[in-house]
């Protein structure tokens, strides 16, 4: 009995590892707009694996505004709130949702729809071949916080999304250790800005796009990378954000 439960976490753990290792799209980090994009390209077929660092994904979303457990959307977002069977009520022209049920929504839906979520995994480097991005160099997350010197492991992807929110931590990788010009307006990685709540919405999904051959930003790392405002507890933006970054892979496929 006992032998039986560790051969068969361990035997399903790495075929679930191998069979992801070489995929279509892979998504770093598990917020709401990483979530969303792994949704709706693995609900088309593609191939699809999402690398969270932290135990739990869902990112920002849980903790709704302060530790109060609720969020706004904007009423515009009702088709993809129905798409995730998400329940709400209604304020003006909000709606008011409960963060944890949003976030486990989103999880749920996401790994149904075939989204293979890989959690406890810190992506620390991108693959680069002849000017574009092919994969990401991953490694047990607690092995960062240890701060252990154990080399990591490859996985290969036609596609990476970053997802990382307001860190945006895999476009400043790729800048920091290579001589790259970003599809910005200066090229570079211009840092997230305060917060205006409008324009930061409507530009998060402007800036949802390719910065580099391979390479996609969605949500806050969308902004940060671009330059744009931060919001707050409002999340619209990452929603749509997220089925934008999927609409325009699956255009390419
Ligand atoms: O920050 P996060 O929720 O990203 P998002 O989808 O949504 C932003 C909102 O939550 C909120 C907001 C808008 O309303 O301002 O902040 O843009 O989730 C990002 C996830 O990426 C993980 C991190 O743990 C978090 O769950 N992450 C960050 N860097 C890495 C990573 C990394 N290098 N490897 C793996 N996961």
């Amino acid at each position: 009995m006992e032998l039986l439960i560790s051969f068969g976490i361990v035997d399903s753990y790495f075929s679930k590892l191998k069979n992801n290792l070489k995929v279509d799209v892979a998504i770093v980090g598990g917020g709401p707009s990483g979530l969303v994009a792994g949704y709706y390209l693995a609900k088309k077929g593609i191939k699809v694996v999402l690398l969270e660092r932290k135990l739990s994904p869902g990112g920002g979303m849980w903790g709704g505004a302060m530790m109060f457990n609720q969020i706004v959307v904007q009423k515009d977002t009702l088709p993809i709130i129905n798409e995730f069977g998400i329940s709400y009520s209604t304020c003006e022209e909000f709606l008011l949702i409960d963060s944890v049920h949003a976030t486990s929504a989103l999880i749920y839906k996401a790994t149904q729809a075939g989204c293979t979520i890989l959690n406890c995994i810190s992506v620390e480097d991108v693959v680069i071949h002849e000017n574009k991005i092919s994969g990401l160099v991953i490694n047990w997350a607690p092995v960062h916080r240890e701060g252990l010197h154990v080399d990591p492991l490859i996985l290969m992807a036609n596609v990476v999304i970053d997802g990382t929110g307001h860190d945006c931590e895999v476009v400043r990788t790729l800048e920091r250790k290579n001589n790259v010009s970003l599809n910005t307006t200066s090229g570079k990685v211009m840092g997230e800005r305060s917060l205006s709540v409008e324009e930061a919405e409507r530009t998060t999904l402007e800036n949802t796009k390719e910065v580099y051959p391979g390479l996609y930003i969605t949500g806050m790392a969308a902004n940060g990378v671009c330059g744009s405002f931060r919001m707050g507890p409002i999340f619209g933006g990452m929603l749509f954000s997220g089925k934008k970054v999927a609409d325009l892979i699956l255009s390419k496929q």
